[in-house]
């Protein structure tokens, strides 16, 4: 899953078409890269990052669904709005990303009734403040617990199993010890038999180790993914798709015998 960002940067000047646009070609350079799939956002959910309204939110990511639609690979969606979730359903987006889990009320609502893929991810408390202080008595249990409440809750609604991954969220509350024991210990969480999603790319818990800027942090969220694939992983959102898909062209080479 490649990630496609439709935020202001340093050289677009405000001027919303110029952000589309370049989300589009990035979308397109991803996908040429091997990217089985897009994840576009419209609102930065880095700590600290300022709220941005739907009608924002939308003006910027239904251009780039549009754009990117013909390449005919999923479209994700990454928002925790319901009012997006369900304008973007109407124009075609194949999957929602909530790192909020589908806890907003209405979120459920919005999903049910269409066929998209729901991520559902772990966060503990808000982006703003979620890196403040994360307590956990028990992390693995209680990362498992909210997973398997909202699959329970969104299974409730109407929603086949068939459509719904799990993510455990890091670095969304969690600090870099609890980052690592998550991904050391992901073969252990139960999944539920729910596909894992895992958002490792170029985080802080990559630079934590590395001790580098996130553009520098290619070769160590690539042997994250591995670590993630290794442990069962089956969707990893990434900005680099060219380095990830050489790793796990290789790693697969190797798992399956093909060329034996
Ligand atoms: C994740 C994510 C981000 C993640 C899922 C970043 C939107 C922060 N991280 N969605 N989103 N999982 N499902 O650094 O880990 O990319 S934003």
């Amino acid at each position: 899953m490649g990630i496609v960002n439709v935020t202001p940067d340093s050289f677009s000047d405000g001027a919303e078409h110029f952000e589309a646009d370049a989300a589009i070609a990035h979308g397109r350079l991803l996908a040429e890269q091997g990217a089985d799939m897009l994840d576009i956002g419209g609102e930065s959910t880095r700590p600290g990052a300022e709220p941005l309204s739907a009608e924002e939110e939308l003006q910027r990511v239904l251009p780039v669904i549009e754009g990117l639609r013909s390449l005919g690979i999923p479209l994700s969606i990454d928002t925790f709005k319901p009012q997006v979730m369900r304008a973007v359903l109407g124009v075609g987006a194949d999957m929602i990303n909530d790192i909020c889990g589908f806890t907003r009320p209405g979120a459920i609502e919005a999903v049910a009734d269409s066929n998209c893929g729901l991520c559902i991810m772990h966060m503990q408390g808000e982006p703003k403040t979620m890196q403040a202080d994360p307590q956990y008595d028990d992390l693995l249990l209680e990362v498992q617990q909210f997973l398997h409440g909202q699959a329970r809750a969104v299974r409730v609604a109407g929603v086949s199993e068939r459509r719904i991954v799990l993510d455990p969220g890091f670095g969304f509350g969690k600090t870099q010890p609890q980052n690592y024991l998550l991904l050391r210990k992901l073969a252990d969480l139960d999944n539920q038999g729910y596909p894992w999603l895992i958002g490792v790319s170029r985080k802080s818990m990559i630079g934590h180790i590395i001790g580098r800027a996130p553009a520098e942090r290619v070769y160590g969220s690539v042997a994250a993914a591995l670590a993630a694939i290794a442990r069962g992983a089956r969707i990893i959102r990434v900005h680099d798709v060219a380095a990830t898909s050489d790793a796990l062209r290789v790693w697969s080479a190797v798992e399956t015998g093909a060329y034996l």
